[in-house]
């Protein structure tokens, strides 16, 4: 890591921008330098990255933001927010060919096809940072990356400085293309606040999907128009009783148009068949003996299913999913899947494979958890599954899905293997919120484990997501509290390329993310494992 000063919240540097200033004895020695954070630092590990400790830059008040034409585009947007709230500097935006001095320039100049879409080149120099891409999103990975190459003060609003970034050269693509977070807006809800903040704490490590789990047992959270009980009932309470809530569809837009300002994509899930009371109690079409069961507050799973292969199953499933496709821009549309014993196995994937194939006419590419390519039954027997098919493997005691088990499909596969991704397991058993079923999962845990480990073949890995449930989680406080420090060892593990992998390396880096959690007023756990700065 070299003998590079470690930059940190509240650090005295006693020099103005390029002048040191003395204070007290500094006799004859060279002027001090401000302090950097070290390019290797950065979250995920980048690619590769070439200190030049000789070209620091320094953002000044004289700085200016280059883009094509002068446009605005988004990147360049988003930076400029950043930037300006966090030095109070006017920074404006400009189309290059000017004379300025100092030049933060993003470009999209499709030279290296080895960097993909999302990946980037960061040069940064005496006079200027460049970002170059193939792609915006490869400018906004390349965007954050910057922003953690500034000290942590740079997440306070009008902070002092001075600003000095590390001079060299960063090249950096992704591993996997799905490097994603969950959220559970069922069991517990969240306003669209808290889930764009949850956005934005994502996106700083990469994060390129935020799978939201919109109904559960517990919970209906997304408006559809066909059916209003779904929300004024399925909606109305969560765990333990509280008052629930839902997004309208134009408040699940705002969070779809939030996250793709930050190159996020939103995958929705309505789970089913299992994990539906929320609808049971609000449609009685969809229970077999036409009962309606109360809302469910507890926390048990396996406790609820559709009434497969009626008309009115049918119907509710292809309406449900054909309005959500229709407010959704991503691809995908997750149909959930997971932990349904009440029904016959065959009924199941005759259920699955319907459904899949709902998704696939509404023109999008059907997700769901790992049971829904199990072969689990008596008769041995598996949904039908579209080619191309994303299947998240949770249960790490059971084997991955079989990717090519018949010669119609190749499926995809998202690791999320409870006992290393899923932040809402407890650190320790200490740990007053979450639950303990498939952990503690530690610091360490959730970083120390490879998505390879598993047999599934490298080509048929999509990616990693860190996924949180929420029974036990009431506030954003208690998301960050169990997100952070876990979620951003999940994104380096989907990003970094394995040969970066190294958890007495990482320990010491994660460690210098705290300063900038507490400048953006994160609520994080000291985890024991971490070397946090005092
Ligand atoms: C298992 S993972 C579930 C969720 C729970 C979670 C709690 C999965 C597909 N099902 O319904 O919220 O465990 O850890």
């Amino acid at each position: 890591m070299g003998a590079r000063v470690r930059a940190t919240v509240g650090a005295t540097v006693a020099v103005a921008l390029g002048v040191a200033s003395c204070l007290g004895a500094c006799g004859s020695a060279a002027p001090a330098k401000p302090s950097v954070v070290p390019m290797a630092d950065a979250i995920p590990a980048p690619v590769s990255a070439h200190p030049d400790p000789g070209a620091d830059f320094s953002l000044t008040g004289a700085t200016v933001l280059v883009s094509p034409g002068g446009a605005a585009t988004t990147p360049t947007d988003w930076l400029a927010g950043l930037l300006r709230r966090g030095t109070g500097f006017s920074l404006p935006v400009v189309a290059p060919g000017g004379h300025a001095s100092s030049r933060i320039v993003l470009e999209v100049d499709g030279s290296d096809p080895t960097i993909g879409d999302q990946g980037y080149i960061l040069e940064i120099s005496h006079s200027q940072v460049l970002i170059r891409a193939n792609a915006g999103e490869g400018l906004f990975d390349g965007a954050e990356t910057l922003r953690q190459l500034l000290p942590a003060t740079i997440e306070t609003a009008h902070s002092p400085g001075p600003w000095a970034v590390e001079g060299g050269q960063i090249t950096d693509y992704p591993l996997y293309p799905w490097r994603g977070a969950s959220l559970d807006v069922a069991r517990h809800f969240f306003p669209v606040s808290d889930v764009e903040r949850y956005i934005d704490e994502v996106a700083l490590y990469k994060i390129d999907v935020l799978h939201l789990h919109l109904s559960d047992d517990q919970g209906w959270r997304i408006a559809i128009s066909a059916y209003p009980t779904l929300t004024s009932v399925g909606g109305s309470t969560a765990v333990g009783g509280g008052t629930g809530g839902y997004y309208t569809q134009a408040e699940y837009q705002q969070i779809v148009a939030y996250a793709a300002g930050r190159y996020i994509t939103v995958v929705p899930e309505i789970d089913m068949p299992g994990h539906s009371n929320a609808a049971l109690a609000s449609l009685p079409q969809l229970d077999c003996g036409g009962k309606v069961p109360p809302v469910y507050t507890g926390i048990d799973s396996g406790i609820s299913t559709l009434c497969v292969g009626t008309a009115a199953t049918d119907q509710y499933v292809s309406t449900v999913l054909g309005e959500l496709a229709a407010i959704t821009p991503g691809p995908y549309i997750d149909i959930g899947g997971d932990e349904d014993t009440l029904i016959s196995g065959s009924e199941y994937d005759a259920f699955v494979s319907q459904a899949a194939q709902t998704v696939v006419a509404d023109g999008k590419i059907p997700v769901g958890w790992a049971d829904i390519a199990t072969t689990d039954d008596a008769q041995g027997t598996t949904a039908t599954l579209p080619t191309g098919t994303i299947t998240e493997y949770w249960n790490y005691q059971s084997a991955p899905p079989d990717t090519g088990q018949n010669s119609s499909e190749k499926l995809k596969v998202i690791f999320a293997p409870a006992d290393h991704a899923y932040l809402d397991q407890k650190y320790d058993p200490g740990t007053t919120l979450g639950l303990d079923w498939a952990g503690p999962v530690s610091v360490e845990q959730a970083y120390d484990w490879e998505p390879t480990d598993y047999g599934v073949p490298s080509g048929e890995i999509e990616g990693v997501e860190a996924a949180l449930w929420s029974e036990t989680l009431t506030s954003m406080a208690d998301i960050e509290y169990m997100a952070l420090p876990r979620l951003p060892g999940i994104a380096e593990i989907a990003w970094s390329p394995p040969s970066t992998h190294s958890w007495s390396a990482y320990r010491e880096r994660l460690a210098a993310q705290a300063p900038r959690w507490q400048a953006m007023g994160i609520n994080y756990y000291r985890a024991p494992d971490v070397p946090w700065p005092s």
